[in-house]
């Protein structure tokens, strides 16, 4: 494996997650280690619905079977042994941004910090499947967590299914390691599964039984959670590929910019399904609709100028941006951040609405001060 940069600066191994909730541990990425290119693993968003389960490697044992020729069974060692592949993928929470949606979907309250971008490495499922050998009828592999619990009454495993093709892309992978080390109890340790470009929900955390199947999986975490539903205006349906989004680090709410001095704002953007970042745009807009400062004729605050991308991080890792501003007035302004991505998807202007609060991208927004 190659080394990965741990982040340094000031605080780096102090980033705690801010906790959501505690029973189970649900926590956002705090907002100073979200500047970060990668995520540092401690600081990295949680979300669990029923607890940590813990083993070790050496205890770990990963089952492929039903619509198999052959199942197998195997052990961390046997696993680690095999050809890797290591990318930088976004993790979003279907939900993250709910609590910006009015009514308040019910679920957790995540601001808009369920989310952050890290490094993994493992073995893709395809080269497991490839030896068990998917028979012909098999339509989907569910894939099963080692937590357990009760929803709605009902006793049941962390289980999430994906369509053939997903699961046999030679990107879905068996992780083991993020951001260079090997997996943290909290994100899934020893083995997970990640998928990049689909909503996080996706990434199966203590991956202990993966089983094709020949009719679609309909699991509680399948057909009844993480789906669309009351929709205004979008398609039903489960959550799969993560929608087109930015957001701004720099600078933070409410801070003080000095008027006629440069001010760098920054942030990232990232889009689902492999899909590349073709844009981000900046507005700053105050109170009397005045506008960013850049010269005379500008439209009254309305106008959308184009950030500087940076090299992106693989295709399903973020792209960051910068864009200069020099205000000229002083007053509160809003700054606003809008992506757009290589099929055209943009964000919209307000949260779109869904009864679960899923899928929520709206153009992101920061307020500050020129002085
Ligand atoms: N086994 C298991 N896997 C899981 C979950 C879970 O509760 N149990 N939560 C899922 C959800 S909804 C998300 S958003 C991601 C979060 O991954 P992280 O905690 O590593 O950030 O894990 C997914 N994988
Ligand atoms: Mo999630």
């Amino acid at each position: 494996m190659t080394p990965w940069p741990i982040p340094s600066g000031p605080g780096a191994t102090a980033w705690t997650p801010e906790q959501v909730t505690a029973d189970p541990y649900n926590a956002q990425t705090p907002a100073a280690a979200l500047a970060e290119p990668v995520t540092p693993v401690g600081a990295f968003f949680v979300r669990d619905h029923f607890g940590t389960p813990r083993t070790t490697p050496s205890r770990w044992r990963l089952r492929v079977g039903g619509a198999v020729a052959a199942p197998l069974d195997i052990g961390y060692e046997e696993l680690a042994a095999l050809q890797r592949r290591e990318l930088d993928v976004v993790l979003e929470c279907a939900g993250n941004g709910r609590s910006l949606m009015t009514p308040r979907p019910p679920g957790l309250p995540w601001g808009q910090r369920a989310v952050g971008c890290a490094h993994f490495a493992g073995v893709p499922f395809r080269a497991l499947a490839a030896r068990a050998g998917i028979e012909p009828g098999a339509v989907e592999v569910v894939f099963a967590g080692a937590d357990s619990g009760t929803v709605h009454g009902l006793p049941t495993a962390f289980e999430r299914s994906l369509p053939l093709e997903a699961a046999l892309h030679p990107d879905t992978l068996l992780a083991t390691h993020m951001n260079g080390e090997p997996l943290a109890p909290e994100h899934g340790a020893p083995v997970r599964l990640v998928v990049p470009g689909r909503y996080a929900v996706a990434d199966v955390k203590w991956l202990v039984e993966a089983r094709a199947v020949t009719e679609p999986f309909t699991g509680v975490f399948q057909a009844e959670e993480y789906v669309y539903a009351a929709s205004r205006g979008i398609p039903e349906g489960p959550v799969t590929t993560v929608r087109i989004k930015s957001h701004i680090t720099e600078p933070e709410p409410d801070a003080a910019i000095r008027r006629g001095h440069e001010a760098v704002v920054r942030g990232h953007a990232w889009s689902g399904g492999g899909v590349p970042v073709r844009r981000v745009e900046v507005r700053a807009e105050n109170e009397e609709g005045e506008g960013n400062g850049e010269g005379e004729g500008e439209d009254c605050g309305r106008e959308w100028h184009d950030a500087v991308l940076e090299p992106s991080a693989g295709p399903y890792g973020w792209t960051g941006w910068s864009y200069r501003w020099t205000p000229q007035r002083p007053g509160p302004y809003r700054l606003l951040s809008r992506a757009t991505d290589a099929l055209g998807d943009t964000q919209p202007p307000r949260a779109p609405w869904n009864a679960h609060g899923y899928g929520c991208n709206p153009v992101a927004s920061v307020e500050v001060v020129v002085v």
